[in-house]
């Protein structure tokens, strides 16, 4: 086995993506198909080496510290209304392989939860339980460019923001699709929403409807951002 093979292998298995071909046993959609196809060619250098770093992982909470009540509806306009079955995530930009996926296609790979504390620069905090994919293995399917430095997300109500590659590709950055337990409710962005432990409540988009991967940062860089928040927004 070469150092390449090796290194897809320990990848396939650390993400849970190995389990791929075990799904397509039984009732495998042609879309997942041409996803488990894609994993056959290896993963570009500077995304191996970005995926394998030692990421600084955020220490999570126990569910005794979930606080149910204290998530706050925070949209700029109102819930936009999301056809489930015409639903699509798309997947482009400087990429070998963009993708189209249904909630169907998501939910087939592999689920991670964690309980992190949201926070809401409006001076607001929750413990939270957000259950999803993690956003690298979408971004790892697309087969990005060497180039590739940030990804940018388009949502249902017109929100828009950006992220450096590097914590779009933390593995506790995750596409959400239930909440401390349940289907996410629509006001929190259902069907498809960013949860992560390392950035401030705006840049976690909800109703996420695209994610394009790109070399250089779009002139627009958020929706907050563009009115003079701060772009990086570390926590
Ligand atoms: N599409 C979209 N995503 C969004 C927003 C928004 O207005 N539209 N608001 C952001 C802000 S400022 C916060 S604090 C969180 C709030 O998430 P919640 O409404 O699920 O509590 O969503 C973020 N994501
Ligand atoms: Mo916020």
């Amino acid at each position: 086995m070469d150092n390449n093979e090796f290194t897809r292998r320990k990848f396939l298995q650390l993400s849970g993506l190995s389990s791929l071909s075990f799904l397509l046993g039984g009732c495998g959609t042609p879309a997942l198909a041409d996803l488990v196809g894609t994993l056959s060619e290896p993963l570009n250098q500077k995304f191996q080496e970005l995926i394998f770093q030692p990421q600084k992982l955020v220490p999570e909470f126990l569910p005794s510290q979930i606080e149910p009540n204290n998530l706050i509806i925070n949209s700029f306009r109102s819930t936009p209304i999301i056809d489930l079955e015409k639903y699509r995530l798309i997947v482009d930009g400087e990429v070998n392989n963009p993708l189209s996926l249904s909630m169907a296609d998501i939910q087939a790979l592999p689920l991670t939860s964690m309980i992190i504390r949201h926070v809401c620069v409006e001076g607001w905090a929750a413990i939270v339980q957000w259950h999803g994919i993690r956003l690298r293995e979408i971004i790892t399917l697309a087969q990005p460019h060497n180039q590739v430095k940030y990804a940018s997300f388009q949502s249902a109500d017109g929100y828009y923001e950006s992220w450096d590659i590097a914590s779009a590709l933390h593995p506790q950055t995750l596409l959400a699709y239930q909440k401390n337990g349940e289907p996410l409710p629509i006001e929190n962005g259902a069907p498809l929403r960013l949860a992560s432990p390392i950035k401030l409540g705006y840049k976690q988009s909800k109703w996420v409807i695209q994610i394009t991967l790109t070399s250089q940062l779009s002139i627009f860089k958020g929706y907050w951002e563009d009115q003079g928040y701060e772009w990086f927004a570390g926590l």
